[in-house]
């Protein structure tokens, strides 16, 4: 019998059991157990007193905010909710699980496929026996978009002439996996109070579709095959008010994910966050100072933003600046921003505020690239704001996206000659992140005027242009960059230890860039021994390796697992 008023949130940080690793981390080095040989972990490992020290796996392990936001939403509602972050065997969900649930909620904020969310619910439903799951988040919100926007017939004939089979896509398109037909389905921008109405449902027993259709937003599965849509309503959501009761949660992070607003009121055709809050709603200042006061009882002082782009305008990032400073929260942050936002007039209060790590898409050094992106911007704009920022002490990862239709050798010949005359030698510093273009549904390249005018065909990783394929971004022209690019690819949050004079940051990045190489030109274990030693004696205080170097395959991953060799899964897009 179930227990009545206990939930399972399941909102996994990382989906590596079933995909591996993805295409943009193809030129990071591992160590042994899988994690990132960033300088801070290899100094760790090297130098701590400690047998085991908490080694750091950068944003790939960061918990979603759903899970916390749900949880204390959900607590608040009076249920006995859990939230399970680490997916990466099931003891954690078995734990959980123990507590008889009325239902398990599984948030898909990083679930991208119905590939992916299969195998998850395969899994999922292994362990779970019959209680029922109901399945909500961004990827669900983008299927009913999808299904409104594209499925007349019209719309698939056309689609079709690029090599779209916009059914087969879409989850709620043609499915024939009965794995995929179980779920309830909450399809909405947001979609809490749409859970506790399918809960209360479910506590009184009522379960089947006929007893679910009376609740909005929701998509459910008919004996059929087909799906069936209740109607739309919006829920009562205000982003002054909803905030994680960070009181009321089992865990506090370690960088504590925190919302300033919803939406971005800019256009960038490879774009699809802006489909997800299509009207941009802005937290005030009192309310997120009011959330970050009370994560501040329970230790929290590093908060990442979570919203597609922090610096909506130069009033926003002056709002916000000065609310962090007034209130003399004394916090470090940091996010998605737009570099090309930050200026001679701003970077002060940046600096002082706490701002110390940005996560920004300059997606090419190309202008003629940028424009035919609608970015927005131009190289020279973000030059700025990258030279202020990493001058001031930020530590910024720039990502490209790489083969966006009009992309040529020319264009990547551009921005290469962009990253390498950026400023290497300054307080903080700027790494890069290749992503390959992955063409989403709904954005602006998606659009028929669009393909034709590149003659771009397919969608997500299976895209082919004029004048280039997803296989060459991928396997041409993302290595070359990498050998070509002297900014560190981006190895995560805490690479090197902030503490480093900047000229030992700059050398350990080049010995590590070495031995990446020789992974990457497969070179005998020998001449890897050589550049690994020549690393480990920069790294390491004398005293620990007087006994000698160790061998490379006692602290790195195996051959297979490394920069050369790794098959990636196609990812998402750069910001
Ligand atoms: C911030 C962010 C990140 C940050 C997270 C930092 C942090 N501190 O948490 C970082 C940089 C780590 C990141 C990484 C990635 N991200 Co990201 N990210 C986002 C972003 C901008 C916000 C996510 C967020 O936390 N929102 C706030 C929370 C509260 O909202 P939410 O998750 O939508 O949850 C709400 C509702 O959806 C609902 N809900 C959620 N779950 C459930 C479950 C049920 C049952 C119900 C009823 C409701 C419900 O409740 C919540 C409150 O309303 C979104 C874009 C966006 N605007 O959403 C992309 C987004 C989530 N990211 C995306 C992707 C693809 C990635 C990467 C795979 C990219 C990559 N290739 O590296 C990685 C994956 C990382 C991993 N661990 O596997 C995609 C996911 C696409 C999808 N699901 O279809 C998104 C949606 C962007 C996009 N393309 O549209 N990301
Ligand atoms: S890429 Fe960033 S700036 Fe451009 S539309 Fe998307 S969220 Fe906004």
């Amino acid at each position: 019998m179930a227990h009545r008023r206990s939930v399972v949130i399941l909102a996994p940080n990382s989906f590596a059991r079933f995909l591996g690793s993805a295409v943009e981390s193809q030129f990071q080095l591992l160590l042994k157990d899988g994690v990132l040989a960033s300088l801070h972990n290899l100094d760790l490992l090297l130098n701590s007193p400690l047998k085991s020290p908490r080694l750091d796996n950068g944003f790939k392990e960061t918990n979603p905010m759903a899970g916390y936001y749900l949880e204390s939403f959900l607590r608040l509602q009076g249920y006995e909710a859990r939230t399970v972050f680490d997916w990466s065997d099931d003891s954690e969900l078995d734990n959980a699980l123990r507590s008889e649930p009325l239902a398990i909620a599984l948030s898909t904020t990083y679930i991208t496929d119905t590939e992916l969310l299969s195998r998850c619910l395969e899994s999922l439903r292994a362990r779970a026996g019959s209680v029922p799951i109901v399945v909500g988040g961004p990827f669900i919100w983008k299927q009913k978009i999808e299904l409104t926007r594209d499925h007349s017939p019209e719309r698939r004939t056309q689609m079709a002439r690029f090599g779209v089979d916009i059914l087969a896509d879409c989850l709620f398109g043609h499915c024939d996996r009965p794995i995929l037909q179980e779920p309830i389905y909450v399809a909405h921008e947001f979609g809490e109070h749409t859970l506790v109405r399918v809960l209360s449902k479910l506590a009184e027993g009522r379960s089947t579709t006929r007893e679910l259709v009376d609740i909005p937003n929701l998509v459910l599965a008919l004996d059929d095959g087909s799906w069936y849509v209740t109607p739309s309503a919006p829920e009562p959501v205000a982003i002054d008010e909803c905030y994680t009761r960070w009181d009321l949660v089992d865990d506090m992070p370690a960088m504590v994910p925190i919302r300033a607003s919803v939406g971005c009121p800019y256009r960038c055709r490879y774009c699809d966050f802006i489909e997800l809050h299509p009207t941009v709603i802005m937290r005030s200042a009192d309310s997120l100072a009011s959330e970050m006061e009370l994560a501040r009882t329970r230790g929290g002082r590093f908060f990442g933003f979570i919203d597609d782009n922090i610096f909506l305008s130069k009033k926003r990032i002056a709002q916000i600046t000065h609310t962090l400073l007034d209130r003399e929260l004394d916090v470090i942050w940091g996010g998605f921003f737009r570099v090309d936002r930050i200026d001679e007039a701003n970077i002060d209060d940046l600096a002082a505020s706490g701002c110390r790590f940005g996560l920004c898409g300059i997606e090419s050094g190309d202008d003629a690239q940028l424009k035919r992106m609608n970015k927005g911007c131009n190289r020279e704009e973000a030059r700025r704001g990258i030279e202020l920022a990493v001058a001031a002490g930020m530590n910024l990862n720039l990502s490209l996206l790489v083969g966006f239709p009009g992309e040529t050798d020319e264009t990547i010949g551009s921005t290469i000659e962009y990253l390498n005359s950026l400023p290497t030698a300054c307080r903080g510093f700027a790494s890069w992140l290749a992503y390959p273009f992955y063409l989403l549904p709904s954005t602006g390249a998606d659009e028929p005027d669009f393909r034709k005018e590149f003659r771009l065909t397919g969608r997500r990783a299976n895209w082919e242009h004029a004048t280039m394929s997803y296989a060459d971004a991928v396997g041409r022209w993302a290595p070359e960059m990498f050998r070509r690019i002297v900014l560190p690819y981006h190895y995560y949050a805490g690479d090197a230890p902030r503490w480093w004079p900047v000229a030992r940051r700059e050398e350990g990045f080049a010995l590590r860039r070495r031995l990446t190489e020789g992974f990457l030109d497969r070179l005998p274990s020998g001449e890897i021994q050589e550049r690994f030693a020549a690393l480990i004696r920069f790294l390491a205080e004398r005293e620990r390796i007087e006994g000698g170097v160790p061998h490379w395959n006692e602290l790195l991953a195996e051959r297979g697992k490394q920069p050369g060799e790794r098959a990636g899964y196609g990812g998402a897009f750069s910001q």
